[in-house]
């Protein structure tokens, strides 16, 4: 499959409801979208890096530079036939994993489409239904975090996950707990907290909560083994994740029982299900994170969520939560059960609405070979 094209757009769409979290208040997604066309057919991936460093080091700037400058001009013109030929030509760039795997979600996108193959069955994916949890952004107060965590039980979800930082956390926690005793319920600090609030955090275990997701310091992997250790709710890791390598450290310390896994975080969709790989092989539940992303990167992490070792629900919700017009249909949607469907069509399944897609526009760039 030679890739004869390439066009990166960065977009700009309102969300349905800001997003807060400890490192900030979120009301509109901005992304790097890059498209890929080789030889009659068309991949989609979406960079889910951020508009600024909050989250991680990049950004949809870092992000763009990278890819145009970098990581397509080592693939254009060249045959793709499998994702280990992507990812040996992109060997030599350093780090960067949201904008390298932008690209090789693209790639493996188009890939599937030239092979007849939907994305979950090229990433050897067998369910057909996967379990669906909600991230809930910061409230302003707990009342107003009972009445969302309500609404979106109500809708079928599986879990909620509730977004905390220091001075919106116990109160919160404890005031759904108390409404809602049988709901699987867990936390996400985004790095608020560091081991002098271990005291703190140890007041997180009267709420029977399934994990903790990255309370201490982004980069950090061994502070989060001393914090487990004291904390009997167990400690789930994501900012500091980024390779199947890390997954291993983090294990082997006893920083995580538990890995969210995001294909953006590490490099990409092949470096995920190695992840996958390692936890499965030592019994370790994993589940797919999310980043706020369109329907193009929701069809990605749809396919990802749907290899076998996804055992816990994911931040993979219905569409409908997020935008008003996304740029790539169809939609999906959460049952009663509180599950989404995985395609069977070819790719990713979603198909993108070119006119939504000029309409959000704001930097566009074509890559010819
Ligand atoms: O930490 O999981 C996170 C969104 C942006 C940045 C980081 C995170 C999140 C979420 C949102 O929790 C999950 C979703 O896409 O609904
Ligand atoms: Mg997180």
């Amino acid at each position: 499959m030679r890739l004869e094209r390439a066009e990166l757009r960065h977009i700009a769409l309102p969300l349905l409801y800001p997003f807060e979290t400890s490192f900030g208040l979120e009301s509109e997604k901005h992304c790097v979208l890059v498209r890929l066309d080789c030889e009659g057919v068309t991949g989609w991936g979406e960079c889910v890096a951020m508009n600024g460093p909050w989250y991680s080091e990049e950004t949809t700037g870092t992000a763009w530079d990278i890819l145009s400058n970098f990581l397509i001009p080592q693939v254009l013109g060249r045959d793709i036939d499998s994702a280990a030929d992507l990812l040996q030509m992109l060997a030599r760039v350093r780090g960067n994993n949201m904008a390298r795997s932008a690209l090789e979600g693209a790639s493996l996108d188009a890939l599937a489409r030239s092979r007849g193959q939907s994305l979950a069955q090229l990433l050897g994916g067998e369910r057909h239904e996967i379990e669906s949890g909600v991230s809930i952004g910061i409230q302003p107060s707990p009342g107003a975090l009972v009445a969302t965590v309500e609404r979106e039980l109500a809708a079928g979800y599986r879990r909620a996950k509730l977004k905390i930082k220091p001075g919106a956390d116990i109160e919160y926690v404890h005031a759904v707990r108390r409404v809602f005793p049988d709901a699987q319920l867990m936390v996400d600090a985004n790095s608020a907290y560091t081991l002098d609030d271990v005291g703190h955090l140890r007041e997180l275990d009267a709420f029977a909560l399934t994990m903790i997701e990255q309370p201490l310091a982004y980069d950090d992997i061994l502070d989060h083994a001393t914090l487990a250790a004291q904390v009997e709710t167990p400690i789930c890791l994501d900012e500091s994740i980024h390779s199947a390598r890390d997954a291993r450290h983090a294990l082997n310390s006893g920083s995580c029982r538990i890995i969210n896994i995001k294909a953006g975080r590490v490099g990409g969709l092949t470096e995920a299900v190695r992840i996958h790989d390692v936890c499965r092989e030592r019994g370790v539940p994993v589940w797919c994170g999310g980043m706020l992303e369109t329907n193009i990167g929701r069809a990605h992490n749809v396919a990802l969520a749907s290899l076998q070792g996804f055992t816990l629900p994911g931040d993979i919700s219905a569409s409908e939560r997020y935008f008003a017009d996304d740029i790539a249909y169809p939609g999906f949607t959460v049952s009663a059960q509180g599950t989404l469907t995985v395609p069977t069509t070819l790719g990713t399944g979603v198909e993108v609405d070119d006119q939504r897609l000029e309409r959000v526009t704001q930097r566009r760039m074509v890559l010819v070979a």
